[in-house]
């Protein structure tokens, strides 16, 4: 009887022990074929666990805009995109001061530790990428901005032509909120729990684990904002926006927009050196 027992426990060990292993990250590089399980899979060569989380995105193609948006998102058109790893979450307040312990002290309030980084410029986003470069000990533009049809095909999650993240329903629809956007109650009170900044994952994540994608702060991307950009567009493959502009592009919707600037296929875009109370980013490691 004490046998059994004693073997019992130590067969209960060793499964331990191995669903353990199994646990730990397991090494997979930023191209690893399409297919390759999304998310928590770290490079080998960095030379410690990187700062944050990330989903890897498969190559693949998707169908890009909305003809049912507005202009600037017309016509859908077909984009072809290599794989790529991208933050699960925005980048939060608590990461960006590593980077700049000043930020923030002339620019107002202060978000919580855990709240997306905000007042940060596209030229503040840049500099941390180049920064987290750095700080892992990988190539210069490891990591970067995402494109807006990176962010768009990571936005959809996998989804084909669906207006939101997580599907067909407007946010509001959802007894549980899907999102942090500008969604009150009679009383003016938010239904999303939070009236303006939530921390970073406070919502469901989409098919590729990638977490508010709509809404919480708008994110910066890496092209120059066209409002015709689409115009002509026939297939392209890892296309980068127009070669000059005025204002970066951003996507996403915030804290305070309506259901319509939360769609995967909203476009906007802004001066580089400006910054807003709404506004964040999320980087993308490409290589
Ligand atoms: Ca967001």
């Amino acid at each position: 009887m004490l046998v059994a027992a004693v073997a019992a426990l130590v067969a209960i060990i060793i499964v331990g022990a191995r669903r353990q292993r199994r646990g730990m990250p397991e090494h997979v590089s930023p191209d690893a074929s399409p297919g390759a399980p999304a998310v928590n899979r770290y490079p080998s060569r960095f030379s410690f666990e990187p700062m944050r989380p990330m989903s890897y995105i498969p190559a693949g193609e998707f169908l890009m805009g909305s003809n049912d948006g507005n202009a600037d998102e017309r016509p859908v058109h077909r984009v072809t995109l290599d794989g790529f790893w991208m933050d699960r979450q925005e980048v939060t307040h608590a990461e960006f001061l590593l980077f700049n312990p000043e930020y923030r002290r002339e620019r107002g309030s202060t978000p919580l530790p855990v709240e997306p980084a905000t007042q940060v410029s596209w030229d503040d986003a840049m500099a941390f990428c180049a920064w987290r470069c750095t700080r892992e000990g990988v190539p210069a533009g490891s990591y970067r901005l995402p494109t807006e049809a990176e962010w768009e095909y990571a936005a959809r999650g996998g989804l084909v032509q669906q207006p939101y993240p997580w599907g067909p329903s407007a946010p509001a629809a959802f007894d549980i909120p899907q999102a942090n956007f500008d969604h009150k109650d009679e009383r003016g009170a938010p239904r999303d729990g939070h009236a303006k900044l939530a921390p970073v994952g406070s919502y469901l994540p989409n098919g590729f684990g990638l977490y508010d994608m709509a809404g919480n702060v708008w994110e910066w991307c890496l092209d120059w904002y066209g409002e015709r950009a689409y115009a002509g567009a026939g297939t392209a493959r890892n296309p980068a926006g127009p070669d000059a502009g005025i204002k970066r592009s951003w996507r996403g919707g915030g804290w305070g927009s309506s259901p319509d600037s939360i769609r995967c296929a909203t476009r906007g875009g802004l001066g580089q050196g400006h910054w807003l109370d709404n506004l964040g980013f999320r980087c993308v490691r490409v290589k």
